[in-house]
């Protein structure tokens, strides 16, 4: 099906056709990242969901793998569910996840490897005894989903944490176990909070406070905090807050409780949804997945016969710079997609002006700009413009300025990634990292949107982003990934070698000096496993 085939992504994980939304149990085994999601082996619209599968060794490059599991039991003929894998000390793999049952009621179930000898991991066996957790009394039987990784807590009995609700309360619940069969329901919540609604998708791990490594989902000591992420099924946006764990009671405390879960910082701030982290243990790193949903119409979605993509992996951090969230960075294996680079230094972009960075054509790419800000007036007054406006044609004093991507040489259609600084009369600078979607597309039924957000600058640092552009996807890092940004886009014009990259300065009142490198981007492999030729 070659309708909209310039929108499929280059380097991102997609599968051949149909729907996919949740990444599910991402793990490291045996030389092998997998990856398996919720995926529908029929149609490009959700429903009848399995979960894909495909492997990897490098997390660029991917193999497809057959179905891991199909929805053919009581207990989740109507769809196997989001879940998560832990791995345990004796080398076993669980697998936990939601399934619907025949009468639609959420359900928890356990499935395992066949064979722990197939690195592979082809053959899942689903446990005898399913269910093994129905929704206890007080959870609505639709409210109960999405099982974490299991962490180890200081008794040596294992802890898992699921998403609910109860009104408009979103809220985890914590079940001990110790063989993975029978669980005992925690008198404490992990955590609540009050008019965030269901959350879906809890993601719970640790991070070190002063170290370049991930953490293993069970370490807790001195030096570590806590990151709980749930995915607002009101809104559809990932929200994550700081905090420390209480392994006593297993509870969760916020470090900032005004920037509780669901009312302070986002995972994402752009197009994503129901993430998930995992730790590698091959490279002792803690990496996020993402669903990026689309934005077009579902009858796009059936013509062009297939529905979202992931997100390149990301390394996770504790920021110890601020304090007070992440960074998120692209593996560094997306390096070795790297072609012919360019470099542009110490270009000034006036106001109103817009200059082509001529680089041949631009649809994969991995951009670094890096900008200074030089003020044409000497007093300082008020702007009081602040977060990202109506986009990149609202012009202030301080912005917005930054870079097109994905845009044609007329401009019909273009995606900005720019700053816009607001500044007090007392002369403290607020910065927001912004992507304006707008003029995206010049097809009608497309959601287009701004998205943005405050980013922290600390002193003596120079405003800086990376960028990766994939065809129709635009991932974008402020601040060494402080603030993240995803854009699904649709262009119908600025395509294969129409696509073009600009600098821009719209602001008024300053002349911007911008320094960019600019990487081409190969393709990845991603493609059926060849078993003809190995077997
Ligand atoms: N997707 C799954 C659910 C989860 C939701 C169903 C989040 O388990 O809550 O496909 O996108």
């Amino acid at each position: 099906n070659a309708m909209f085939s310039w929108q499929r992504t280059s380097y991102h994980f997609q599968p051949e056709k149909n729907w996919m939304n949740d990444p599910d149990g991402p793990l490291f085994y045996k030389g092998w990242y997998h990856l398996f999601y919720q995926y529908n082996p029929d149609s490009a619209v959700w429903g009848n969901i399995t979960w894909g599968h495909a492997v990897s060794t490098d997390l660029i490059h991917w193999l497809y793998l057959p179905i891991a599991m199909v929805p053919d039991r009581w207990y989740d003929i109507n769809g196997v569910w989001t879940g998560s894998a832990t791995i345990l000390p004796d080398g076993q793999i669980v697998m936990l996840y939601t399934g619907s049952t025949n009468t639609t009621v959420q359900v928890q179930n356990l499935a395992y490897p066949a064979n722990l000898s197939d690195p592979l991991l082809l053959d899942w066996v689903k446990y005898s005894g399913n269910p093994v957790l129905v929704p206890p009394p007080g959870i609505g039987y639709k409210d109960f989903r999405d099982p974490t990784t299991a962490w180890i807590g200081p008794d040596g009995q294992w802890r898992i944490t699921i998403g609910s609700k109860i009104n408009k309360t979103g809220l985890s619940l914590v079940y001990k176990t110790t063989d993975f069969i029978h669980y005992h329901l925690s008198y404490n919540l992990l955590h609540e909070v009050p008019g965030t609604g269901m959350w879906e998708c809890v993601d719970f791990y640790p991070v070190s406070t002063n170290g370049s490594k991930g953490l293993d989902t069970s370490v807790n000591a001195p030096g570590v905090k806590h990151i709980l992420k749930a995915s607002l099924d009101d809104t559809k946006v990932d929200h994550y807050a700081i905090g420390t764990y209480y392994a006593g009671n297993d509870t969760w405390v916020p470090d900032n409780p005004k920037e509780d879960v669901g009312i302070g910082l986002k995972v994402d701030y752009g197009r994503y949804y129901a993430s998930k982290t995992f730790y590698d243990q091959n490279k002792e790193r803690r990496i996020l997945w993402g669903w990026i949903n689309e934005t077009d119409t579902e009858s796009d979605d059936l013509r062009k016969g297939w529905a979202s993509v992931q997100t390149i992996p990301r390394n996770v951090l504790f920021d110890n710079k601020t304090g007070t969230n992440i960074l998120q960075w692209p593996v560094e294996e997306i390096e070795t997609l790297r072609l012919n680079s360019s470099e542009f230094n110490e270009v000034v972009v006036g106001p109103g002006s817009v200059v082509p960075l001529d680089i041949g054509t631009a649809t994969q790419l991995d951009i670094f700009a890096e900008f200074e800000v030089e003020k044409l007036e000497s007093e300082e007054t008020e702007n009081d413009a602040t977060g990202c406006g109506r986009g990149s044609i609202e012009r202030t004093k301080l912005g917005p300025f930054g870079i097109l991507v994905i845009a044609d040489d007329s401009l019909s259609e273009r995606t900005p990634i720019f700053f816009r600084l607001h500044n007090s009369t007392g002369g403290d600078v607020t910065t927001f990292f912004c992507a304006d979607e707008t003029r995206s597309s010049i097809a009608p039924d497309v959601l287009k949107r701004v998205y943005g957000t405050e980013v922290p600058v600390v002193d003596g640092e120079k405003l800086s982003f990376r960028v990766l552009v994939d065809h129709s996807i635009v991932e974008s890092f402020a601040q060494g990934g402080r603030r993240v940004i995803t854009s699904r886009v649709y262009p119908t014009q600025a395509i294969y070698g129409a696509a073009r990259i600009f600098l821009f300065n719209n602001a008024s009142g300053v002349n911007v000096k911008a320094n960019l490198k600019i990487w081409q981007l190969n393709s990845a492999f991603i493609h059926p496993f060849p078993f003809d030729q190995i077997q």
